[in-house]
């Protein structure tokens, strides 16, 4: 039931701040007590997919992202604990970090050529 709750937020995800909000209690991850979590997520221009992509506080995280464009990825509120970071279209970003602390931050692409911030997901920290 949550499952095919939280696949439905996810074709939601990117279009309404709302609605993503209301996607939050079927982002948390299954194992909010393993030590790692690892997420793949795909990067396009105007998207990520998933869009909500969820952890525990003090989880060590790891964003696995394919990249379809050239930008800079960066989540907005957590840039001293994940710097900005460019992609490359064919290519993979890695981005590795604990996640210090709990809270939604909205996720941004500036794409390579337009520097203004598209906003393509959020990113969400549970506390445990
Ligand atoms: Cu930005």
């Amino acid at each position: 039931m949550s499952r095919s709750l939280g696949a439905a937020c996810g074709l939601a995800a990117g279009l309404v701040v709302a609605a993503i909000t209301g996607c939050v209690p079927d982002t948390r991850p299954e194992a909010c007590d393993a030590p790692s979590i690892t997420l793949e997520l795909e990067l396009t221009i105007d998207s990520l997919t998933p869009g909500t992509p969820a952890v525990c506080r003090d989880q060590e995280v790891t964003l696995v992202i394919a990249s379809g464009v050239d930008g800079v990825v960066h989540i907005h509120g957590y840039d001293a604990i994940v710097p900005a970071a460019a992609a490359s279209a064919g290519e993979e970003l890695r981005l590795s970090f604990i996640a210090e602390r709990s809270g939604q931050y909205p996720i941004e692409l500036h794409p390579a050529d337009d520097p203004t911030g598209v906003s393509i997901g959020v990113f969400t920290v549970h506390e445990p």
